[in-house]
């Protein structure tokens, strides 16, 4: 009998002590633009005020006792109040373009449930995620080419439309060195600062999404720029070899401390131990940029996927040497609230059209996908059929129908334009208030299912 109450206090303990704080790691994937940025600072505020708006409404929410963003103790903490003065601002403004790597956590308490309810203290969730620039994760196919490989890819990339053209004359210039001849190292400085102007014309006038090195655009606090000059050699190729001093030396072992050092360290951080992955496409601005744009975001998107630990076969697995833990993948096409509530669902469809094949691998390797047409923050309001909205860097408001969505994206990819607007955040943005969005309830309770809270 003593053993047995023995236990039974034993326990009780148990449940009514440690193991309270569990800790759940959010991996928040999009390219460049996609709205990562815009989605975490959406998703502190609406768990800030989770008792004014939709999630006070609904488990484990209703529970939800107290949270609290962490920053004093956060190395590099995610700019919360930089975001939130942009969106308060007059005429309001979206943050900034993501420059580096940041970080947030978040603590919160429930109140317990259940019969040994009153003899529990609160369960705690704290919860990570991190920040980047949207760039950084198009250099994940790098990870599985060598120098020699890259080079022949590039030489192929940049021999199509609209590639070709961007690069202009600086596709002969580098087809002309001759890879095992002696390197110029000032020749090659300038030719790297050629090669990332015309990275960013591919993104600004082509809407591509495929820039690559990534960090030619945005480097990041933590890269010496030197480590950053290398080019692609036109002539060379897998089976090249040069003596220590040539062009295909230097740039060799530049591209494989980038590769080994900067793209691996920064996609281990990013994506080992996650246990939630949040996949954010902005489906709206390739659809408006044209068959090129869409075709980019494919096979940029399919690179991605490709890279998640999903299954057991993903590359990275392999070359990470970790086993997949993700079981559960939301996708979702941002910044719906530019089209009609109506309109949503299809630009998730064109969505996962575009994406057919590889969700069907994710799905085969055992990954539930839950699709959700998401605005982090809605920018505007509906007036009968048409939307209101105030643009970009201006005052006053814009009364506006936004042009046809198909109901599926036909294999061509030809779209006609749903002629967007540059938006700006809604007026009376206030950290102290849940801010008008799309979804968003349904996506942070998808987040937390499963959870014992
Ligand atoms: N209308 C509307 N626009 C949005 C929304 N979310 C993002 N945007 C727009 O998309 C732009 C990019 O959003 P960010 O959150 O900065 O995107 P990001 O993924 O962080 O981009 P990088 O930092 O460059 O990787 C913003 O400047 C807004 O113009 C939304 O919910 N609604
Ligand atoms: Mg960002």
């Amino acid at each position: 009998m003593a053993n047995k109450s023995a236990n039974w206090f034993k326990q009780v303990g148990q449940t009514s002590n440690p193991l309270r704080q569990r800790r759940l790691r959010i991996g928040v994937t999009g390219l460049s633009g996609a709205g990562k940025t815009t989605f975490i600072t959406g998703l502190i505020n609406q768990l800030e005020n989770h008792r004014k708006g939709l999630l006070a409404q609904r488990a484990p929410f209703d529970r939800l006792e107290s949270v609290r963003w962490r920053r004093d103790d956060v190395k590099r903490p995610f700019p919360y109040l930089q975001s939130l003065a942009a969106l308060s601002a007059t005429p309001a403004a979206w943050p900034d373009s993501t420059a580096d790597l940041s970080r947030v956590l978040l603590d919160l308490r429930f109140k317990p449930q259940g019969l040994l309810g009153r003899l529990q203290k609160g369960k705690e969730l704290s919860i990570e995620i991190l920040d980047y620039p949207g760039e950084w994760l198009l250099d994940l196919p790098l990870l599985n080419l060598s120098y020699g490989q890259w080079c022949e890819q590039m030489a192929q990339w940049l021999g199509q439309p609209p590639r070709a053209e961007l690069a202009g004359v600086l596709a002969r210039r580098l087809g002309e060195i001759d890879p095992v001849a002696p390197a110029d190292p000032i020749l090659l400085a300038e030719l790297a600062a050629e090669w990332t102007d015309f990275l960013q014309r591919c993104r600004s006038e082509a809407g591509l999404s495929r820039n690559q090195p990534a960090r030619f655009l945005q480097p990041g606090s933590d890269v010496a720029a030197q480590m950053l000059h290398f080019v692609p050699l036109l002539q060379a190729n897998q089976h090249t070899a040069g003596a220590a001093d040539s062009w295909w030396a230097l740039c060799e072992s530049r591209f494989n401390y980038y590769r080994d050092f900067i793209v691996r360290g920064f996609y281990d951080e990013h994506f080992r131990h996650l246990d939630q992955q949040v996949l954010l496409v902005d489906m709206l601005a390739p659809m408006d940029a044209g068959q090129a744009a869409l075709q980019d975001l494919k096979h940029a998107m399919e690179a991605v996927l490709e890279s998640f630990h999903y299954g057991q076969n993903g590359f990275l697995a392999r070359l990470l040497r970790f086993r997949p833990r993700i079981r559960r993948l939301a996708l979702c096409a941002t910044k719906v609230d530019k089209v009609g509530p109506r309109q949503q669902r299809a630009v998730q469809q064109c969505l996962e059209d575009l994406m057919v094949d590889r969700l069907a691998d994710v799905r085969h390797g055992g990954v539930e996908i839950k699709g959700i047409p998401l605005s982090a923050i809605r920018a505007t309001r509906q007036e009968g059929e048409a939307l209101v909205a105030g643009l970009e860097g201006k005052t006053g408001w814009v009364r506006y129908q936004p042009g046809d969505i198909p109901e599926h994206l036909p294999q061509s990819l030809q779209v006609s334009s749903p002629e967007l607007l540059p938006l700006r955040p809604p007026p009376g943005l206030h950290r102290n208030e849940p801010f008008p969005h799309y979804r968003m309830d349904d996506l942070v309770a998808w987040l937390l299912q499963g959870e014992r809270l």
